[in-house]
Order: C-alpha cells, then sequence, then structure tokens
C-alpha cells in the first residue's frame, strides 16, 4: 500500500525520514552545505553535536551505534569534511556498525568544474559501504535516505547518503516511509537438522561465539544452546562481550593475547559451533605457541551474511542465519531428539573448570613480560607493569562497564582482562586496526547509553591521533574516562624493531606533555598514576566524575616492556643485498 505524499522541502523531507528512523543524535562540524537541514534538527529531536574532527563523529556514530544497536548518523561539509570520514567508515564497515553518514557533496551545476570543496564522493566510499545512496533528483530524497536507514540494518555496516547540496532545497512531493526492518531467520532446515544432528552425537562440542550473538541479541539463547549441550564456549577475537564471563561455561576469548583456557579447550573440539562469527583470518592465529584452531573437527558455521560462510576455515554444515533465531532454532531441535550433549558431559565441566583456573594463576603469576628486551626496560624503572595495571583494573571494573580498545601493545595485552557480563560492552577497533579509534567511540557508546560507564583504553601514541575529542567532552559534557597508557613509545610497531629488525628504533620513542596536563586544559580532569594502589581509587573516583558529565583522563605510567607482537605471521627478518644495507640485518 503506497503511503500518502505530502507536499514539502527536500531538507523536512530528510530530517522526517531521520526522525521516522528513530534518530536522536547526528555527530558532525557544521557546515554550509547542509545547513538548510541542520536548521529544523531541533524541530524533530534531533540534537547536532559538533566534534573536533569529522573522523571523531564517524567514530562516535559507529561508537553509538554499537552501544545501543540502533543506527549512528553523522554528516558533514562536502569535500574535505566528507574525506575526513573515511578511516572512521572503513573501520565501522569491519566493526559491522549499521552507520549511516551523509555526504552533501557540490551542486549539481558546478560539479566537474573544479569549484570550491569539489571531489568525486562515491568512489572514494565504494569499497568500505554496504550501500551508497545518491540523491540523483530531490524528489527522491526522502526515498533515498529511507533505503540507506533500511540496508545498514539489513547488510550491518555503514551506508552512505550523497545528496548535491542544491538538492536540499525546493519543493517536493514526499511520503515517509517506515523502516523496513527484514528478519535474516534460523536459514534452512535441512543445514539445522545436519547441525542439531553433529552437535547431539558430539563428545567434544565447543561454541564460539562471535560479533553476530551481540548484534542479533542472542546472548540468552547462546547461554541456553550452550547449556543444553554443556559445551564450553569462547568468545571470537575483540567480542569479550559475546558470553557472561561468571558463567560456568564461559572459556574466554580466543586470538591474539586471548586465553589459553579457550584455546586448549577448542584444540580438543571435535564439533565447533561458530555463531555469528565470520571466523576471520586474524582471530584464529596462533597464540601463545598453540596453533589451537581444531582442523579435524566438524565445523558448523552460522553467519547472517551468507558470503561469510566457509570463506576462511573449511566448514562441515554452513547456516545462514541469524544468530538468535538460528541458536533458538537447534536448541528446539536438540530438545526434540532428547538430550544432548550427554557424553563426558560431567567431565568437560570438570576440563572447563581446571583450564580456567589454571589460566588465571598463570595470569596472577604473570605480572611482567619475559623476554630479556622487556626485562631490561623495565629493571630500572619505577613505573607499573603494564599487566598489573590491567589486572588492577580489572578488578575496579564498576558494573555494567562499557569499554572501548584501541590499537596498540598494551591495549592488545588487555584482551586478557577483560571480561563482560552483558552484550554491548566492549567496542574494541575490530579488524580494520586504526590507532585512534578508542576514544571517539567511547564518547559515541556514552551519549547512547548515559547510564553506563564508560571507558576508553589508548596508548600514549593512539591518544595523539585522538585527544583532540576532549574539546567535544568538555563543551558537550560528555562524561567518559580514558585510561591512557603512557610507556613513551608507539609500543606495538617498536616491538617489531625489537623482534625482526635488532632493535633499530626508528620513530617510535614518544615524547608527549603531561597528558593529564592537557586534559585540564581542554577543560577536562586529569591525573597521571603511577603507583599500583592508586589505580582502584583512581578510576573509581572517575567513574563517579562521569553522572556530572565530567570527562577525565588517567594517564598511566608504566615501563616500556612489550607483549608479544601482533604479526609474527606477517614479518619476516630482513635480507639485504647492497653492500650500502649490509649491517642492516
Ligand atoms: C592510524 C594508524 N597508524 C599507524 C598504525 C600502526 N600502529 C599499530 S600499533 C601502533 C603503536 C601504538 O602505540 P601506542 O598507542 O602508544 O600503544 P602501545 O603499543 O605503546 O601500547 C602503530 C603506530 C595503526 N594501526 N593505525
Ligand atoms: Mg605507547
Amino acid at each position: 500500500m503506497s503511503l500518502p505524499t505530502q507536499k514539502m522541502g527536500p531538507s523536512e523531507a530528510l530530517v522526517e525520514t531521520l526522525a521516522a528512523n528513530g534518530v536522536t543524535h547526528v555527530f558532525g562540524i557544521v557546515g554550509s552545505a547542509f545547513m538548510d537541514a541542520l536548521d529544523i534538527f531541533p524541530a524533530a529531536g534531533i540534537q547536532f553535536v559538533p566534534v573536533a574532527h569529522e573522523q571523531g563523529a564517524i567514530h562516535m556514530a559507529d561508537g553509538y551505534a554499537r552501544a545501543s544497536g540502533r543506527h549512528g548518523v553523522c554528516i558533514a561539509q562536502n569535500g574535505p569534511g566528507v574525506t575526513n570520514f573515511v578511516t572512521g567508515v572503513a573501520a565501522a564497515y569491519w566493526a559491522h556498525s549499521p552507520v549511516v553518514f551523509i555526504t552533501p557533496e557540490s551542486g549539481t551545476l558546478g560539479m566537474g568544474l573544479g569549484g570550491f570543496q569539489e571531489t568525486e564522493q562515491l568512489p572514494i566510499f565504494s569499497k568500505i559501504t554496504r550501500y551508497q545512496g545518491h540523491v540523483n533528483n530531490p524528489k527522491r530524497m526522502a526515498e533515498i535516505a529511507a533505503r540507506c536507514f533500511d540496508r545498514a540494518m539489513l547488510e550491518m555496516g555503514p551506508t552512505q547518503l550523497n545528496i548535491p547540496r542544491d538538492y536540499f532545497y525546493g519543493e517536493i512531493e514526499a511520503a515517509i516511509a517506515k523502516p523496513m526492518r527484514i528478519a535474516h531467520g534460523p536459514g534452512d532446515s535441512a543445514a539445522l537438522d545436519e547441525a542439531a544432528a553433529l552437535l547431539a552425537q558430539a563428545r567434544f562440542p565447543v561454541m564460539l561465539a562471535g560479533g553476530g550473538v551481540i548484534m542479533a541479541g542472542a546472548a540468552n539463547e547462546t547461554i541456553a544452546l550452550a547449556e543444553a549441550l554443556g559445551a564450553p564456549v569462547c568468545t571470537s577475537y575483540l567480542h569479550n562481550d559475546a558470553f557472561p564471563a561468571s558463567h560456568p561455561l564461559w572459556a574466554g576469548p580466543l586470538g591474539y593475547q586471548g586465553s589459553k583456557a579457550a584455546m586448549k579447550l577448542i584444540a580438543q573440539a571435535d564439533v565447533v559451533l561458530a555463531l555469528g562469527t565470520r571466523l576471520g583470518p586474524f582471530g584464529t592465529l596462533p597464540q601463545h605457541g598453540m596453533d589451537y584452531w581444531p582442523r579435524n573437527a566438524r565445523i558448523i558455521q552460522v553467519d547472517a551474511d551468507p558470503k561469510m560462510l566457509g570463506l576462511v576455515k573449511p566448514i562441515s554444515v554452513g547456516i545462514h542465519g541469524d544468530a538468535r533465531a538460528t541458536a533458538a532454532a537447534l536448541l528446539e531441535r536438540l530438545r526434540r531428539r532428547g538430550p544432548a550433549g550427554e557424553a563426558d558431559r560431567a567431565a568437560r565441566a570438570a576440563q572447563i573448570k581446571a583450564e580456567k583456573q589454571a589460566w588465571e594463576a598463570e595470569l596472577d603469576g604473570w605480572t611482567h613480560e619475559r623476554d630479556p628486551f622487556s626485562v631490561a626496560v623495565a629493571r630500572d624503572s619505577a613505573y607499573m607493569h603494564p599487566r598489573q595495571l590491567l589486572r588492577e583494573l580489572e578488578r575496579a571494573m564498576p558494573a555494567g562497564v562499557m569499554v572501548s580498545t584501541d590499537i596498540g601493545n598494551i591495549c592488545s595485552v588487555s584482551n586478557s582482562y577483560l571480561r563482560f557480563e552483558q552484550p554491548r560492552s566492549m567496542f574494541a577497533a575490530m579488524s580494520f586496526g586504526n590507532c585512534g579509534y578508542a576514544f571517539p567511540v567511547i564518547c559515541g557508546a556514552k551519549v547512547a547509553a548515559p547510564e553506563r560507564p564508560a571507558i576508553a583504553y589508548v596508548g600514549d601514541g593512539a591518544w595523539g591521533i585522538s585527544f583532540n575529542e576532549l574539546l567535544t567532552c568538555a563543551r558537550e559534557k560528555i562524561g567518559v574516562t580514558v585510561v591512557v597508557f603512557n610507556n613513551g613509545q608507539w609500543g606495538a610497531e617498536k616491538k617489531n624493531h625489537v623482534d625482526f629488525y635488532s632493535q633499530r628504533f626508528q620513530g617510535v620513542n614518544l615524547e608527549s606533555p603531561s597528558w593529564a596536563g592537557v586534559a585540564r586544559a581542554f577543560g577536562c580532569e586529569g591525573f597521571t598514576v603511577d603507583k599500583l594502589s592508586d589505580v582502584g581509587p583512581a578510576l573509581r573516583a572517575a567513574i563517579k566524575a562521569q553522572a556530572d558529565g565530567r570527562c577525565t583522563v588517567l594517564e598511566m605510567m608504566v615501563t616500556q616492556e612489550l607483549g608479544d607482537p601482533f604479526r609474527r605471521d606477517a614479518l619476516a627478518k630482513p635480507v639485504r643485498y647492497l653492500d650500502k644495507y649490509k649491517s642492516y640485518v
């Protein structure tokens, strides 16, 4: 049934479509290109959140989307404002965030003449968006805007709404579409039967819960399924919030700096149920010297994007389904078959407990890194060992906390110490891996969920990329807490110099001002912490300040020791052929 149309301006059609999709916040920097629409945001109940840099705006929209499950929205001036979005769009793409980024472009009558702030805005984003809507006629504003919102949800990723700036003006007849939300469903019933049969007969079933569990709201179904099977549940890389850490079947995260318990358990699996995960190549890399992926196991993979099935790892059964609907359908089938997962259930439970205890004990004893470089640099330092600091922060975490993590050595090591009870709690820079992600993302998450404590973990190098958004926190009263790991170096990259380049350090040592002082200069709170005993009280005080909309930077002084590197797989010892470079090995 077609909806009745009404006379309106294209700006009104756009803003009405935002409102119809429940948009309450739009992040961006003001620009003439979209002022006609911006003008009526307040009347539509939409708050414009002005930021310091458009990369901050897109990351905030990403954090908003990841925390809320609703669209994150941002907008920028055509040309330079829009190109500032690029990194954040790529990050949102790999984080599967339903972000709609609105890109006004130069006017149709000047396009191609090399006027002001002109660039072709569709090709730039073509490989990092799920859908690009281009308003090719003002009369289609509402239709194309609505499609961007629908597709962002359907395809779980960023969509671009590109609007020539002259198309905001005029008089059109338009209808505002109702949001169209298409369910993915549980998947093919023969595949579900096959999967249930494999699971029912498994000797050592293991579940791997991924981002799809979080996005689908499948927490309860995942727990029920794990309990029915008596299967340990590992979480996929950087989705530590896909299963509650206090549950007896929780095994911890796989991948870089993940849980040895999880790795040892999945290594024994004869059947793996990979629920809502694309099994990305980085997430199952060998770790702690363990190549744990069970190559001989039967793998059942469930993903809402069918193109991900069997893409990276060979699988036995692929199910194109929504994690929640599929988990429920599998549970139903297992119940019909009678008791499942009975073989060795008690032995499995005992083993899960034992592996977890062993890993906790190992983490407790693992107070510092033990490689020669780390031992040498930490010996004369009065600062905290990063691992001890991370354990201390873990102990002080408030209930219901949201934590974003950046890319860096200490942020990566934190993977072992970040445990959550509820989904939509961990917002790591996912596989795009850009330094500077965590801070703006937690700002967006806090705007979406102001009642939840919000913490960003950021290395001092990555902080240099992103601290400009302290301005936004101070101006807009966004009460988040930033833990800056001050080790005076781009540590993750320095680790490669240590392991592969005979400690020829280049561009990795950092001299910084007092980051606590910088925070205060920006109108935020700033404290330097160099003693373990001060960590808990400092974090608790900072969390308390969040209620008053105060942002606090806790500058943590840590030694220069470095944990395992990111990419042993991707580097090689240098080989030189020219005399000039012979010593560079
Ligand atoms: C935007 C961007 N630039 C460069 C890199 C390469 N890179 C990866 S980790 C890293 C070092 C991070 O240093 P810091 O934030 O201080 O954390 P640390 O490793 O010292 O804990 C760099 C430069 C990146 N991932 N992203
Ligand atoms: Mg650093």
